[in-house]
């Protein structure tokens, strides 16, 4: 139900996933905030807490103009008093004590350079915090033991922790076709996460790969990443076999799985950037590095569950959240990155594309670049 007479202008809907929230983003500096706020409520574990922040934030996304006004947000869904306080204060102030006393904080500024290790969690980094560990050259002095992917992330820490650029994606994506359609030809490889939202930058690159005829893609993934690995073009990987059984229907917590059951490889590429500097610049031959690590997701799907991967993977992480919880609570629906299932009629909806997969959840579809919440 809305409210629409009360209020000037569109209104914005509750759920992100009925929003268009194309970039840029016209309220950086208070999403930012609120982010700031929703993080440091994740590394206490106040999970109640940062979804308030995580929700107020993709609100401000999502319109096409700076709010300079505290009143600006009487229109506004999901801003509860915390939220809005901070709004205040930065419209107010220029900014808010608490996110400034959060940044300056040693807790949350550590958690931030351990979580950003490939491979390390709040959970983990909390731990390291909590033994006293402070820097990287903490963990690498201490010589704490480190598993097999995190010891690559904090080896190339600075490269994974330095954004990744559409052309290098598109870099990436050169190699990626040429490995898979060496053994599957009438492979489809799709790039996908944040550079299908249209985004300029990413901290990964993420492909999904499938062939139309079902069965085709299985054993195909193996084969790639040793082909990649021969070449010398993975730093690190790790692969998931395929986990998935089909089920013949489907429970709330289906949709509450973070992961999926894809057979993927979660890898770090070495690519390679000739260095067009090199005749003019004076330094030694031997300190030039023409190559940059960069994670990269690879993600095997069967054909038939290709829309709801695409649908999964394209994001962001928040718009997926918001269409899985709109699917329980609007539709009583199960949604993930696998199938769709109606609980009411206890069957499973086939989806063609993502388009039918917005059908079916009675949703506005909406576009991959519509979908930065
Ligand atoms: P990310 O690559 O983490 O995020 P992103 O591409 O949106 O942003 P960035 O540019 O920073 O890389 O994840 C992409 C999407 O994949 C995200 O919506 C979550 C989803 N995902 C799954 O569905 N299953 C998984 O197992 C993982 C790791 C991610
Ligand atoms: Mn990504
Ligand atoms: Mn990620
Ligand atoms: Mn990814």
């Amino acid at each position: 139900e809305s409210d629409a007479s009360e209020v000037e202008g569109p209104t914005v809907p509750v759920y992100a996933c009925q929003r268009r929230t194309a970039l840029p983003n016209w309220n950086q500096i208070l999403t930012d905030a609120l982010e700031i706020l929703a993080e440091e409520a994740e590394f206490g574990n106040s999970e109640g807490r940062s979804l308030a922040f995580a929700r107020a934030a993709p609100v401000l996304r999502s319109i096409p103009y700076a709010v300079t006004r505290f009143e600006d947000l009487n229109s506004l869904p999901c801003f509860g008093a915390h939220s809005r306080k901070i709004v205040q204060e930065i419209t107010e102030d220029g900014s808010s004590v608490e996110v400034q006393r959060v940044l300056h904080s040693e807790r949350y500024r550590t958690l931030k350079v351990f979580s950003g290790i490939f491979g390390v969690g709040k959970k983990t980094a909390d731990r390291w915090y909590q033994e006293g560990l402070r820097t990287l050259d903490d963990l690498r002095k201490k010589e704490k033991k480190l598993n097999r992917q995190q010891e690559a992330g904090l080896q190339h820490y600075t490269d994974l922790n330095s954004p990744v650029t559409r052309l290098e994606a598109d870099k990436i994506q050169h190699v990626v076709q040429d490995a898979v359609l060496r053994f599957l030809p009438g492979a489809i490889i799709t790039l996908t996460g944040g550079f299908q939202r249209g985004k300029q930058s990413g901290h990964d690159v993420d492909f999904l790969i499938t062939h139309p005829t079902e069965g085709k893609e299985m054993g195909l993934l193996i084969k790639v990443v040793s082909w990649l690995s021969s070449q010398g073009l993975l730093l690190y990987h790790h692969m998931k076999q395929n986990s998935y059984k089909e089920p013949t229907q489907m429970s709330v917590q289906a949709s509450k799985d973070r992961l999926d059951h894809f057979e993927s490889c979660f890898s770090i590429f070495k690519l390679d950037t000739p260095n067009e500097q090199m005749e003019s610049s004076s330094t030694a031959a031997e300190n030039i590095r023409n190559w940059k690590a960069l994670r990269v997701d690879l993600v095997v799907t069967p054909f038939s569950q290709y829309p709801f991967a695409l649908l999964g993977w394209t994001g962001s992480k928040h718009f997926e959240r918001e269409l899985r919880r709109f699917a329980v609570h609007e539709r009583k629906m199960i949604l993930n990155s696998h199938a769709l299932y109606d609980t009411k009629q206890n069957v499973m909806l086939p989806a063609h594309s993502e388009e039918d997969i917005f059908a079916h959840l009675g949703l506005d579809y909406i576009l991959p670049t519509e979908r930065n919440a």
